[in-house]
Formats: C-alpha cells, sequence, structure tokens
C-alpha cells in the first residue's frame, strides 16, 4: 500500500521508480517439429536483456529469430504478425543501427539440429511502454538476411530479412524469479 502510493507520487511528479517490475521472462517455442525454451533475464530497467536458449528440431545452419508483435497464437505462429517494431524502422541484424526492436539476426543450428545461444541485447527490453512480455519469440525456417538483401529480395529484406517460414514460436512470459 505505502509503495504504491509512492509509486503514484513518483509517477505524479514524473519522477522514476527504481522498482523493476519484470526481471525474468520464458518463453517455450513449439511448432510441427521444432521445440524450445528461451529465457530473458534483466537485471535492471538500464541494463541489456540477455537472451538464452536452446531450440531443437532445426535444419543445421543458421535461421532467422525475432521478436514478433503479438502474443497470439490463434492461427498458428502467424497470428504473431510482424516484427516487433514500436519505432517504425526498417529491418536490420542485432548490431545494425536501423532495425526493428524484435530483430534478433540468426541462431545456428549444429548437425544435432540444436541452436544453443546466448545474446545479449540493448533493445529488447522486459519493462516500460516497449516491454516484449506478451509478444511472441519466433524462430525461422531460412536465413535472416539482416537487411541486405539486393535485387528483388531488397523489398522483403527490409521488412523480414527473408527468414521464410515460421517454424516455431512462443509466447513471451513472465517466469517465477531465479532460485
Ligand atoms: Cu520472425
Ligand atoms: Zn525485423
Amino acid at each position: 500500500m505505502l509503495e504504491t502510493i509512492t509509486n503514484s507520487f513518483k509517477a505524479l511528479f514524473g519522477l522514476k521508480s527504481e522498482t523493476i517490475m519484470v526481471s525474468r521472462a520464458v518463453a517455450v517455442l513449439r511448432g510441427e517439429s521444432v521445440t524450445g525454451t528461451v529465457w530473458l533475464t534483466q537485471p535492471k530497467e538500464s541494463e541489456p536483456t540477455t537472451i538464452k536458449g536452446e531450440i531443437s528440431g532445426l535444419s543445421p545452419g543458421l535461421h532467422g529469430f525475432h521478436v514478433h508483435q503479438y502474443g497470439d497464437s490463434t492461427n498458428g505462429c502467424i497470428s504473431a504478425g510482424p516484427h516487433f517494431n514500436p519505432f517504425g524502422k526498417t529491418h536490420g541484424g542485432p548490431d545494425s543501427e536501423v532495425r526493428h526492436v524484435g530483430d534478433l539476426g540468426n541462431v545456428e543450428a549444429g548437425s544435432d539440429g540444436v541452436a544453443k545461444f546466448e545474446i545479449t541485447d540493448k533493445h529488447i527490453t522486459l519493462n516500460g511502454p516497449n516491454t516484449v512480455v506478451g509478444r511472441s519469440l519466433v524462430i525461422h525456417a531460412g536465413q535472416d538476411d539482416l537487411g541486405k538483401g539486393v535485387g528483388e529480395k531488397a523489398e522483403e529484406s527490409a521488412k523480414t530479412g527473408n527468414a521464410g517460414a515460421r517454424a516455431a514460436c512462443g509466447v513471451i512470459a513472465l517466469a517465477a524469479p531465479a532460485q
């Protein structure tokens, strides 16, 4: 109660609350043959988010990996909508100056079809108005060209990176704090 009042006063006077609302989230990815678990952690609101996971059932090689706009799977992974893009930018790679917030580039599966990865990203946040909690993580059948596609590939490259079909997806949800 007291904390609520304190935070209300802080909000009223434009002071930023130091209270972090979400520090840990998880997405369970499911597709026809692809499954995986991805943990997202953000120790402080001002710090980058770590995205650590393991996805199996993939073809060996690179696979586009993004946060998509909606946590909606009513029509499979298609209902997740486009890449999460709150600032109206064009598609890029994780290190591009211009990118969608959701652009995490590619993860690589080994000959066993398993991708194990740990990504640190400054654009993905679990807090504030542009939180990714409630949205979807999507792993694609093909490689993301990171917005560098040319010729007839250029138009789609600026939107999706030509990463192909959605192999699996899962909603980014609140996780219990780490033990
Ligand atoms: Cu995607
Ligand atoms: Zn994108």
